[in-house]
């Protein structure tokens, strides 16, 4: 039997791995987009197909996090398998301007998933998109039961949806995962977080198009993995018998200056020469350290994170060098996923 999954973030970094994944498996594939003025697709338009055809397993419909009617219907008419909620406004830094938007898209966005599923009156496992940053500021190693304490609309809207999930989960009986996942990053992340800020800033200050970049908190502790492999712990908890909250980390933390000096190394450049700090890019609260403890996670998933660091640093430095020489160089050229298919 096919097996049908619902994707709300499609578009983002793990909504796009996510679907390559599921895609591999046999699953049909129905992902949520939001209307935009300009194409929102580029992650995903190597999976794209012509709906005309015969075959087709991917599905895009319009919508968005903010109108319940519109999931409402998506849901009832689409009965997936699997609900994934990956969509967010996921900029910590941005989530500090727009703290009303975080927290009816990141916050009460989950709240009207989970009660779409609910009134739907359909047989969904339901995965929230949790996050590291609801450990704010209590001290690594962070796991499944340490305290949460945000540090920003981000995390504060992150912490709702987590106890949301869990209520449904409780009061309804529910099948509602939250995989509370520590940084991740690829050549698809998003050209305004840090790792993939540094990377691209490497392959142009190589060509000689950029000469300087300006970041700000260099201290900050980070547990950066590779997103490929988080996808495949996304699945794999929708998989458990039963429902439980899960993190994911590598368990290894490094600043933001180490992760810098990797990736100006991997291009055999002295970040010194070419760094600027500009407090634009400082938050009003920061976290200072996120290192999580997936031990829970290797125990009954038997998922483990291989990537992380300096490779990971590496890895994505020569996919931004090879990006710059090669424009409109389709994604999924750039990583190998063949090892994390179960
Ligand atoms: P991302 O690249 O920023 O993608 C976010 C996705 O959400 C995009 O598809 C975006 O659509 C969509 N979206 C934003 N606002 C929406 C709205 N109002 N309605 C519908 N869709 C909307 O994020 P990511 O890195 O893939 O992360 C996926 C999820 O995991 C997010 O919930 C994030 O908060 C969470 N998370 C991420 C990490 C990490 O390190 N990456 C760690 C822990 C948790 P557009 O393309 O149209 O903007
Ligand atoms: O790359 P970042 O913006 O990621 P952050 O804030 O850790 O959030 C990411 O990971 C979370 C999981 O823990 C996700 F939930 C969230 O959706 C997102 O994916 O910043 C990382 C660190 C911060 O300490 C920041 O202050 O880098 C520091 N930093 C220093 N200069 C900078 C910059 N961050 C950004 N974005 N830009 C800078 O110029």
């Amino acid at each position: 039997m096919t097996k049908t999954a619902f994707i709300t973030g499609i578009t983002g970094q793990d909504g796009s791995y996510l679907a390559e994944l599921l895609l591999r498996k046999g699953y049909e594939v129905h992902g949520l987009i939001r209307r935009a003025s300009t194409f929102n697709t580029s992650r995903i338009d190597h999976l794209y197909e012509d709906p005309h055809d015969r075959g087709v397993k991917m599905f895009l419909h319009y919508g968005d996090l903010s109108d319940g009617s519109r999931l409402a219907g998506l849901l009832a008419e689409i009965n997936p398998d699997e609900v994934y909620n990956l969509a967010a406004q996921s900029h910590v830094r941005v989530s500090f301007d727009e703290p009303e938007h975080t927290g009816d898209v990141t916050g009460l966005g989950t709240t009207r998933m989970l009660e779409a599923v609910r009134r739907a009156g359909i047989d969904t496992r339901i995965y929230q998109a949790s996050t590291s940053e609801m450990f704010g500021a209590s001290p690594p190693p962070q796991a499944e039961d340490t305290p949460f304490y945000p540090r920003s609309p981000y995390g504060a809207a992150k912490v709702y949806s987590y106890w949301m999930t869990r209520n449904y989960r409780e009061a309804y009986g529910m099948y509602a995962v939250n995989g509370i996942l520590f940084n991740h990053e690829s050549p698809r992340r998003g050209e305004t977080f840090v790792t993939r800020k540094i990377t691209r800033a490497v392959a142009r200050i190589q060509a000689g198009t950029q000469h300087e970049l300006y970041l700000g908190n260099l201290d900050a502790i980070r547990d950066w993995g590779y997103a490929p492999e988080y996808v495949e712990g996304m699945w794999r908890s929708l998989q458990a018998d039963a429902p439980t909250d899960y993190v994911l980390a590598t368990g290894v933390g490094i600043t933001v200056e180490e992760f810098l000096a990797g990736a100006f190394e991997a291009a055999g450049l002295d970040w010194h020469n070419h760094v600027k700090f500009d407090e634009r890019y400082l938050r009003p609260t920061e976290v200072d350290a996120l290192i999580g403890d997936a031990s829970k996670a290797e125990r009954e998933l038997g998922w483990k994170a291989t990537v992380h660091g300096p490779e990971l640093a590496r890895l994505m430095v020569e996919s931004d060098i090879q990006e710059l020489a090669h424009e409109g160089r389709p994604w999924h050229d750039s990583v190998s996923l063949a090892s994390w298919e179960a």
